[in-house]
């Protein structure tokens, strides 16, 4: 896989000073201090593991591209894909270069770009650049800044990245079919320069469909009961975690192609602050502390914190329906109702029937019940101490004294701090009578 460092000339000098990058809180100015030093010399801003690109997206993959006379070419190619949401759930998605979401397209400002676009889907499609500033015949519209891409042809989009920050791409041709089957990307520009501080830069693309129970099509005629909420393409298990050091600088850049739905975004254990959005960056004088970012459809929000306590922190959709996996909407609600009589008269019909939901739902969880073929309903995950009845939208961010590399480092076991069944003589310690 091509990088930044590999794909074009040597342009940035990145210093970023080794022993002082936990002294710049949020707020803090960002001063350059302490005494050891790294010298990072390519165009990768934060190449500090080694790694050849500057963001990570977690569960997808990077779009790779070569250069001709200073021109870096890339080429996408819109094609159906088949995607696993989460094991379980394989589906029938439109996407690029055999993935849902796209490749994430990278590169640096002031970058000249030529991106081929291949159609490979049975209709015709278009690529819109969301909020990059470009000529109006590049602006991607069908009918309107240039003709439809008949399937089998390649067309040539060209133009130069003339601001840094966090944009998108997707069809702008029968957008509600393509985009509710998964045809989104994210696209990251990143300034010329290096870090001043360790950085860890996460690219995430929310995303819903609606899949009935059973099938492997998302609907694209849906407006409500999105069913399937995702990271990235996938859901909770299946998402896999962001992972930092205390004192790195965690940038995650949230993104929404979504057809209908609005995204509170909220993380426990930090605040983080706004820092730009596809618009541009946010000024100094108007971030503050913040612990959920709401990313309406159509925007992206980039928010930054600075590690400061370990754990495996969740980040998801503050939405209860959005962190849940393939629920059914249109049941009967039995919560506080005795539901034995009925549960013995529709035994005659359907042997063995027993009522959901008597107790709340999260007991269909713990079930595990034995799922109808290509489904996740209410699948959960297994954390240290049972089970995780989350779903969809929801992922970990798993904070470090020490990292190797950007692993999964497992599950974050404290030794002292953790809620316990209370002693008796904790309750008549403090008065509490039960
Ligand atoms: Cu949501």
């Amino acid at each position: 896989m091509q990088g930044l460092a590999l794909g074009g000339a040597v342009a940035g000098l990145g210093l970023w000073p080794r022993s002082s990058w936990a002294l710049k809180g949020p707020g803090n100015p960002n001063v350059l201090a302490g005494t050891d030093f790294d010298l990072v010399i390519g165009e990768t801003p934060m190449n500090f593991t080694g790694r050849t690109r500057a963001a990570i997206t977690v569960n997808g993959s990077l779009l790779p591209w070569t250069t001709r006379r200073g021109v870096k070419i890339y080429h996408l190619r819109p094609e159906p894909v088949r995607h696993q949401i989460a094991p379980g759930l394989d589906i029938e998605a439109w996407g690029y270069n055999g993935v849902s979401p796209g490749p994430l397209l990278e590169a640096v400002v002031g970058d000249r770009v030529r991106i081929y676009v291949t159609n490979r889907l049975p209709e015709p499609t278009s690529i819109h650049w969301h909020g990059i500033l470009l000529p109006f015949g590049m602006d991607g519209v069908a009918g309107l800044t240039q003709v439809a891409i008949a399937p089998g042809k390649t067309y040539r989009y060209e133009f130069t990245f003339d601001r840094a920050g966090t944009f998108m791409y997707h069809p702008h041709s029968d957008e509600m079919t393509q985009i509710a089957l998964g045809m989104m990307g994210m696209i990251v520009v990143h300034p010329r320069g290096g870090e001043t501080r360790r950085v860890r830069d996460y690219a995430l693309m929310t995303h819903e469909m609606k899949i009935p129970i059973g099938a492997r099509r998302p609907d694209p005629l849906a407006m409500n009961d999105f069913n399937v909420l995702t990271f990235n393409g996938k859901a909770f298990p299946a998402t896999a975690p962001l992972v930092a050091q205390i004192g790195d600088l965690v940038r995650i850049r949230l993104a929404n192609l979504g057809p209908m739905d609005h995204h509170p975004i909220h993380i426990h254990g930090h605040t983080f602050e706004l820092a730009a959005t596809d618009g541009g960056p946010v000024p100094a004088s108007a971030r503050h502390p913040e612990t959920t970012v709401l990313v309406p459809v159509g925007t992206t929000r980039t928010i930054e914190f600075v590690a400061t306590a370990p754990g495996d922190w969740p980040l998801h959709c503050h939405m209860t329906h959005h962190a849940m996996n393939q629920m059914g909407h249109d049941a009967a609600n039995l919560i506080g109702t005795d539901t034995r009589g009925l549960d013995a008269k529709l035994s005659h019909v359907v042997p063995g029937t027993m009522t959901m939901g008597r107790d709340g739902m999260s007991e269909m969880s713990h079930m595990q019940m034995t799922q109808p073929a290509n489904s996740i309903s209410m699948l959960g995950g297994q954390g240290p101490h049972g089970l995780i009845d989350m779903g969809g939208m929801f992922t970990l961010v798993k904070i470090r004294d020490r990292l190797t590399g950007d692993a999964d480092p497992g599950w974050y076991k404290p030794t002292a701090d953790v809620a316990s069944e209370a002693t008796a003589d904790e309750l008549a310690r403090d008065g509490i009578t039960l």
